[in-house]
């Protein structure tokens, strides 16, 4: 039976699927989470982020992520259930755009992890930062301007990297450390991402980084994947040779180093190297051809799906990304997500159970009322100092509120995935995705119908499914993606569009856009 492992390094914790690949037994052997907060309470995150006094400033450690790779790899071997001898490749998912600064002994360092000491203890010293900015820091405005006008502005930006600048994407990222600390950018020797942090890891040597989550760092060209030499000199003196190698989604990076499998009983495994939680999530709903569009409900909500040609949003808005399936993606993504709908929830004193009820319990359209979900900035419009902002919703009424803001995100997403196409079928996936009527209210307003996916981390699951897709390439085999994914991605809940709800959110939707435009003439916002 061979097993394929795949994690995923989200903002708040790091998770494990495994997959059994036998013809008789293929599926998911198991999950298994290891949220920061909780089992790693000693590096004093919340939310998995670091606590600032400045809320455009997100930080998270380096050395959590790779300690929790560590204490979920011993918990795989243990708790799975199966013998892991069986492994036969890992590949893993992480939150896209965070960077992690290295020394330049980094690799010398990593050739030479013992295993008799834990993975975290023997990294001390190799950062040249101690911490990673993540995509929720939205502090480098004055860099994205900067970029832009080096590059000829945001629209040349967009139609060569796919994305104009963000302030969260890698390059405005590194250009504010090189610029507020110059002797420490002096003495980095590597800019990893997240994913090819963790990947390099698991080999013990420098891992490359894959076109899919490289898509996110705004140094990339699109067509052909490579290092955009202009992009790298904007953003900061002597970038070129801190970068890692890029590589197509399905290199293997190497094999397992000795310390995974001294320490923890690993086989010789090969590793492929890791991709952006979007791009892993792709494989891991099923959405590999044009026509499926993947809405994912979790820290923040993301719309993307795949397209044969690269077609970037007109209004900067969106995101092309080299897909890992091939070809590229488009996305959309919004960071008032899980954060916002628990706020609401939290202001009404519900559970999730009180968060359906009420939903329930309220009418489509709310009579009218409409929110705005801008409960901390937003990426998508663009907001720095966000001003939650309804109109006709009593602040007191908590089911007008729990409707109000799975309308406003639903209505939001809608209208800024527009330049993607018009999506008859949404697959839909992330931890909310488990409430139908969440996923009711996303059929009515999209007008399509929604398939819910089996297992609340797409991201994992696809990353498994990417290690075994790259495996059968190393083996000399070519396997198409459908029959990759073929039995792991069934949905299994159809929800349909109620046309009487359709025409209520057509009108509510103009309704919506108007006070987003009110709200954006009023607001602090960049371009
Ligand atoms: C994508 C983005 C988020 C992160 C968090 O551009 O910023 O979806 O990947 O998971």
């Amino acid at each position: 039976m061979p097993l394929y492992l795949g994690f995923d390094c989200s903002t708040q914790g790091l998770t494990a699927t495994l997959i059994d690949a036998g013809p008789s037994r293929r599926g998911v052997v198991g999950t298994l989470v290891t949220n920061f907060d909780v089992m790693l309470p000693h590096y004093g995150t919340r939310h998995g982020v670091l606590p600032s006094a400045d809320p455009h400033v997100v930080h998270a450690p380096p050395l959590m992520w790779a300690e929790a790779l560590d204490v979920t790899i011993a918990r795989a071997a243990r708790e799975m259930g199966v013998d892991l001898g069986d492994l036969r490749a890992i590949s893993g998912s992480a939150q896209q755009h965070g960077s992690v600064y290295l020394a330049a002994m980094f690799g010398e360092r990593l050739g030479a992890i013992s295993s008799d000491a834990a993975l975290a203890s023997q990294l001390t010293g190799v950062l040249s930062r101690p911490t990673a900015p993540v995509w929720m820091d939205t502090s480098t405005t004055a860099e994205c301007g900067e970029i832009e006008d080096a590059l000829g502005g945001p629209r040349r930006m967009a139609q060569t990297t796919g994305s104009r600048a963000f302030e969260r994407f890698t390059a405005p990222q590194i250009r504010k450390f090189a610029k507020e600390s110059a002797g420490a950018w002096l003495a980095t020797g590597r800019v990893h991402l997240v994913s090819s942090w963790l990947a390099s890891l698991l080999v013990g040597a420098e891992a490359p980084l894959d076109h899919g989550d490289a898509s996110g760092t705004a140094l990339m060209t699109l067509d052909p994947p490579a290092w955009w030499s202009e992009a790298v000199r904007a953003t900061a003196p002597g970038l070129e040779r801190k970068l890692p190698r890029l590589a197509p989604s399905w290199t293997v990076a190497g094999t397992l180093a000795a310390y995974w499998q001294r320490r923890h009983g690993l086989p010789t495994a090969r590793v492929v190297v890791w991709s952006g939680d979007n791009p892993c999530s792709l494989v891991g709903t099923g959405a590999v051809r044009e026509g499926t569009f993947t809405i994912s409900l979790g820290t923040s909500d993301t719309i993307f799906g795949p397209m044969a040609a690269p077609r970037v949003s007109v209004d900067g808005t969106g995101h092309v990304f080299a897909s890992p399936v091939g070809g590229y993606m488009g996305m959309t993504v919004f960071q008032n997500g899980s954060l916002a709908r628990e706020r609401v929830r939290d202001a009404f004193g519900l559970d999730w159970s009180g968060f359906s009820a009420a939903l329930a319990s309220t009418p489509a359209g709310n009579n009218d009322g409409v929110m705005l979900p801008w409960f901390g900035p937003e990426i998508t419009p663009p907001v720095l100092n966000p001003h939650p902002r309804a109109d006709g919703v009593d602040p007191s009424a908590a089911a007008d509120n729990v409707r109000a803001i799975v309308e406003g995100q639903m209505m939001a997403m809608a209208l800024h995935s527009r330049w993607m196409g018009v999506p008859r079928v949404l697959h839909a996936t992330g931890g909310a995705s488990a409430n139908t009527g969440i996923l009711q209210v996303m059929a009515d307003v999209f007008d399509a119908t929604v398939r819910r996916l089996p297992g609340s981390n797409s991201a994992a699951l696809g990353a498994a499914l990417r290690a075994m897709h790259a495996d059968h390439i190393a083996d000399g085999r070519h396997t198409e993606w459908e029959e990759i994914v073929a039995g792991f991605t069934v949905p299994e809940t159809d929800v349909r569009p109620v046309p009487a709800n359709v025409e209520v959110y057509t009108r509510l939707r103009e309704r919506y856009e108007a006070l987003e435009r009110t709200a954006l003439g009023r607001a602090d916002r960049r371009s």
